[in-house]
């Protein structure tokens, strides 16, 4: 009983001392996660028209499918002002999700990353790419990329979504989605032909007319997350 009196006496002494002690933040800890997992379907649209994009903009325009993983803060599939993993080069350069998906298949072996997703390509900008995505407390984030095609090295997509908030699971997001360099080629039209870098650049928001005009940049697609009702 007696440290029980003892912890108690402390309190009223700490509660009468006013207002320097009460106020002090809790002690730094982790932000409160949602207890169990959750699963969102994942839907990239186009904004990437002539119209809304008209430098140059190519016949037979698409996105390559998309590649995504959920994960936690030590994996990520870009950052801007770093170098471009080989997977992210490839899929910027040709759409391809090899070896995209064995870095995250690795990041998954690691503990860092929960899952793999993606979807086909996107031809008809009427129609949707569509993907799950199951995210749990370790790996709340989500990231995923898709090539912007036909281009030397540009891709869209999102890094690092964090799809938990106060301790819960958002019930829907939707993310404006901008162009980027990979910085895996020096191309600087639509259909440049090869250029590769060597050393690799470090990956930009892609600030070239196609993307930015009278100083404006411009979105080319729409990212939403819509968590699944089980
Ligand atoms: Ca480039």
């Amino acid at each position: 009983m007696r440290p029980m009196i003892a912890m108690a006496l402390l309190g009223v002494i700490a509660c009468g001392k006013g207002s320097s002690n009460s106020a002090a933040p809790p002690a730094a800890t982790q932000p409160a996660m949602p207890a169990g997992p959750a699963e969102y379907r994942v839907i990239v649209k186009s904004t990437w028209t002539k119209v809304s994009h008209p430098f140059e903009y190519p016949s037979g325009a698409h996105f390559s499918g998309m590649i995504g993983a959920s994960h936690n803060a030590k994996y990520s599939i870009f950052a801007i002002g770093r170098r471009p993993t080989p997977g992210l080069e490839h899929l910027s350069e040709e759409g391809k999700h090899s070896p995209l998906d064995t870095e995250i298949r690795t990041a998954i072996d690691q503990g860092n990353a929960l899952m793999l997703f993606e979807s086909g390509g996107l031809k008809n900008w009427r129609d949707s790419m569509v993907a799950t995505v199951r995210v749990d407390p370790a790996h709340p984030l989500v990231s995923v990329v898709n090539m912007i095609a036909p281009s030397p090295d540009w891709f869209t997509g999102a890094s690092d979504i964090n799809l938990a908030e106060n301790g819960a699971w958002i019930t829907r997001r939707t993310v404006t989605l901008y162009a980027y360099d990979s910085g895996g080629d020096d191309g600087t039209t639509y259909k440049a032909k090869d250029k590769d870098t060597n050393p690799k650049k470090a990956t930009t928001r892609a600030a070239n007319r196609h993307f930015v005009s009278h100083g404006r940049v411009k979105p080319v697609a729409t990212l939403t997350f819509v968590r699944k009702t089980s």
